[in-house]
């Protein structure tokens, strides 16, 4: 049904719009209510403000801690005006009743992004803004809750459309995004909290976001989509500039993510790498003594997968690497940086987005990981699993060569990030095949090595780049199979968890082999 709208609160920290929003509201002849900050500065702009420290008969105590928190107030916002006994209770107690609410939150999720001290975090944890939003959205048989800067204009738009009233159609859509509202902000305490007192382990905690970007579709285009920012000013794709392209879609976050967290793997200080990504998993990996030739590294492990892939580089891009990457179609490239000359020569190349980020990730830094099944949600910690050379077991009579601890310890890391079952063939600091998301270990082995072999015939190399290389497999071998075939691929060093029924089984046939083999102790599933 429709209600007109009379009366109306205002108590926002966000000030945007909030003179003109206030504005067209009294001129509909609105009755306008207010708290300190927000009432001062419609008064300076020459409205007519009640004080709320006026209708309650309580002046704002406390440093503001409390300033809404009272009868009058949330009386207004919940009675039921159909209702005998809730009328009854209004005249009673000189209760007016408040059709609309206009409340912006105490900035809680900027104040920890800034990097606030636990005191000026918990300071900015907003208790009677939530607290009448929630009373407002439970009534909007009645009440109108607008809670986002962006619904003022809509919510003029629809007294226009109807004579100074909502609809009840539209005060529900309001109390939607209400809700949505107060249930992301305690998520942001929530996750604040476990955060500051070093709480890892994902339990006990709420989880959500702040929106983002809707996105013009999911991973297919009959699938809607958005993107939401936890807040965090991880380096990445959600806090990264993007200087051209058009925007980016849902599986352009999902693998420039995969591609800049692969990447930052590899600090730049042991020199520049770069790692091309396709539907998630890496097809190709590389260092290099320049950028440039760390990406026609990694280009070499699979051409052809790598067409309209998604580029992360290490370091900042330059304009040699911009011009070897115009040379075919990628869809993104992310870099923590670009020299003015690269950027121009992307600039020719419209359709390639460009994203600059603020540094690398950390790989280090916990995280949490969130995925649907049907019924709910999994949580678990982001995987920060590190290994240095003195995790390492060797488990064979040969040890390794240096060289080999230094591709088997690179091919790990590049192991971590691609779908199990993963194998991932190394040489000289690039990866030379890459299996994943195999349902069984030997194909991936198998698969890596094909395509190291149609990469020979691509680049004409008379032998696979396989040859004389190092193999990484993201889990145990269960049988001897697997690490056959990379041994006939021309593998001579292995690293893996172990851990398997049959470990003695496999040591027994790298031995054999003449291969040289370590075990981490951990695993990297990813699925
Ligand atoms: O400290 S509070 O939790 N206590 C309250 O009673 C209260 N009422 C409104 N913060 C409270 N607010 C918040 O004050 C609003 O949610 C809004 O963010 C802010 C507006 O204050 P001002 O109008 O003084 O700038």
């Amino acid at each position: 049904a429709l209600h007109p709208v009379r009366r109306a609160l205002i108590s926002v920290s966000d000030k945007t719009g909030l003179v003109d929003l206030a504005k067209a509201l009294a001129a509909r002849g609105v009755e306008l209510l207010s708290t300190g900050g927000s009432a001062g500065m419609l008064r300076d702009a020459g409205l007519q403000v009640r004080d709320v420290a006026d209708v309650t008969g309580f002046p704002e105590m406390m440093d503001g801690r409390v300033k809404t928190l009272h009868p009058k107030v949330h009386g207004g916002l919940l009675a039921l005006r159909d209702d005998e006994g809730h009328v009854a209770a209004m005249n009673e107690h000189g209760i007016g009743p408040i059709d609309l609410l206009i409340v912006n939150l105490y900035p809680f999720e900027e104040t920890v992004a800034k990097g606030a001290d636990y005191d000026t975090c918990i300071e900015n944890i907003d208790i009677g803004g939530p607290a009448m939003i929630r009373a407002a959205a439970k009534n909007h048989k009645f009440v109108n809750v607008v809670v986002d800067v962006e619904d003022y204009q809509p919510l003029l738009d629809e007294l226009e459309a109807n004579d100074g009233a909502t609809s009840y159609a539209f005060r529900q859509k309001l109390a939607l995004t209400a809700y949505a509202r107060t249930g992301a902000y305690d998520a942001a305490v929530s996750a604040w909290m476990t955060g500051a007192l070093e709480e890892t382990a994902p339990r006990r905690r709420a989880f959500a976001g702040t929106l983002a970007q809707t996105l013009r579709y999911g991973e297919n285009p009959h699938q809607s989509a958005a993107f939401y920012t936890d807040g965090s000013d991880r380096p990445g794709v959600a806090n990264a500039t993007q200087l051209q392209g058009k925007e980016l879609s849902y599986n352009n976050i999902n693998d420039t993510d995969a591609a800049f967290e692969l990447v930052s793997e590899f600090l730049p200080g042991n020199g520049p790498a770069c790692a091309i990504i396709k539907h998630a998993n890496p097809c190709g990996v590389a260092r290099g003594q320049t950028l440039r030739e760390a990406y026609m590294s990694a280009f070499d492990c699979d051409r052809t997968s790598a067409f309209g892939g998604i580029i992360a580089l290490n370091s900042k891009l330059d304009a040699e690497t911009a011009e070897e990457i115009s040379q075919i179609f990628t869809e993104v490239i992310i870099a923590p940086g670009a020299d003015d000359a690269a950027k121009e020569i992307l600039a020719k190349k419209k359709n390639v987005r460009l994203l600059l980020t603020n540094g690398l990730a950390n790989p280090l830094t916990a995280g949490l990981m969130v995925k649907q099944v049907s019924g709910g949600y999994l949580v678990q910690d982001k995987d920060a699993g590190h290994i240095d050379m003195d995790d390492l077991k060797v488990v064979t009579k040969r040890q390794p060569s240096e060289k080999e601890m230094a591709d088997m310890l690179f091919a790990w890391k590049v192991a971590k990030h691609v779908k199990s079952n993963a194998i991932v063939y190394v040489k000289d600091g690039a990866t030379v095949g890459v299996g994943a998301g195999q349902m069984s270990r030997v194909d991936s082995c198998r698969i890596a090595a094909r395509k190291a072999q149609d990469m020979a015939e691509v680049l004409g190399l008379s032998e696979p780049l396989t040859r004389g290389s190092v193999v990484a497999s993201d889990a145990f071998f269960p049988f001897a199979d697997g690490l056959l075939t990379a041994a006939e691929a021309g593998a001579t060093a292995v690293i893996q968890p172990g851990g398997s029924m049959r470990d003695d089984e496999v040591i027994a046939a790298a031995d054999e082999a003449g291969l040289a083999m370590v075990m981490t102790g951990m695993r990297h599933f990813r699925h």
